[in-house]
């Protein structure tokens, strides 16, 4: 049995939660539960506070969890980092009020700077030389300058909206962060198999979200140039269309290319463009 520790509630726990069952892992989700077991696969979920998982699997109460990477290093715990998974996004930066100046991080020198995130800010701090008076608060970071409490914060930011609405401008980034899966250092054999066996479900769910399947007809003289824009998993499949002198081609085309390589598959006379999305992708 392997123990996994997920959020009990807030910004992660919906997208853990879809996570498993696109592995395949069906959940009760009894919501006010602090565990519970999966039906189909050897898994017991625990519901914590995002800030408690990296000591759960630190001491093996849990043996891997789902959590933040900025809650990660905060806590600086020792668990290894094993996939990172795709959802969660945001920054830990510094911000300032709109009207201040701000050149560089030397800007910050003997400035008082509120937080929840003291221990990477001052290893920020510190490792550019820079001295500063780092104030924790646990919540509402963002009215910290407003009310007289700080001159500047530094703070999770996804969309940026939380800081404009209270006249404050980003100006450093410490952190690029998503969820990640972290493991207990001392997983046994078996713990480690079904971890490899989770794995492997979490590559193939991951893979078929950056990838698109395409279907398209070309016409025959022009196939050798169409073929020749698509990777396809080991090459294109061609298939005889009724109407001869066309054919079919099926591929599947990564996110980051899709839009570039349509536009250049309709130049080169592509035509009946079909993308359908990809549930699982197995190399
Ligand atoms: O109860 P528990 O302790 O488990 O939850 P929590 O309240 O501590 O965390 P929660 O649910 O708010 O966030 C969980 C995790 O989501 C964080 O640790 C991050 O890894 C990730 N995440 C992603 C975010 C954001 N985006 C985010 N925008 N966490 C917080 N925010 C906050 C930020 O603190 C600020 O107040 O949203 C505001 C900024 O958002 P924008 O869009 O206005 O820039
Ligand atoms: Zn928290």
């Amino acid at each position: 049995m392997l123990k996994l520790a997920v959020q009990k509630s807030g910004r992660l726990h919906e997208d853990s939660m879809r996570l498993l069952k696109e592995c395949g892992i069906g959940i009760s989700n009894g919501a006010n539960k602090l565990k519970t077991e999966a039906g189909n696969f050897p898994l017991q979920v625990f519901f914590l506070r995002d800030d408690d998982i990296p000591q759960y699997v630190e001491d093996a109460v849990a043996d891997i969890g789902i959590v933040g990477e900025n809650v990660v290093y905060e806590k600086n715990k020792s668990v290894d980092v094993v996939e990172k998974l795709g959802f969660g996004k945001c920054r830990l930066s510094f911000a300032v009020a709109r009207g201040e100046e701000y050149s560089n991080i030397q800007s910050l020198e003997g400035k008082r700077i509120a937080t929840s995130y003291p221990y990477l800010t001052g290893q920020f701090l510190s490792k550019n030389k820079v001295k500063a008076d780092i104030h924790e608060i646990s919540g509402s970071v963002e009215i910290a300058p407003g009310i007289g409490l700080a001159d500047a914060i530094c703070d999770l930011v996804s969309s940026g909206s939380t800081l404009l609405t209270n006249g404050l401008k980003e100006v450093e980034t410490i952190l690029q962060s998503e969820a990640i899966l972290i493991r207990n250092r001392q997983l046994n054999k078996a713990q480690q198999q079904l971890l490899d066996k989770l794995l492997f479900r979490v590559h193939a769910v991951k893979k078929a979200k950056n990838n698109k399947y395409i279907l398209l007809n070309a016409p025959n003289d022009k196939l050798n140039e169409i073929i020749g824009l698509l990777p396809g998993m080991k090459s294109p499949t061609v298939l005889p269309l009724a109407d001869k002198g066309w054919s079919s081609v099926h591929s599947v085309l990564s996110e980051d290319e899709f839009w570039d390589k349509i536009e250049q598959l309709k130049d080169a006379g592509a035509q009946g463009i079909l993308v359908v999305p990809i549930e699982k992708m197995v190399m």
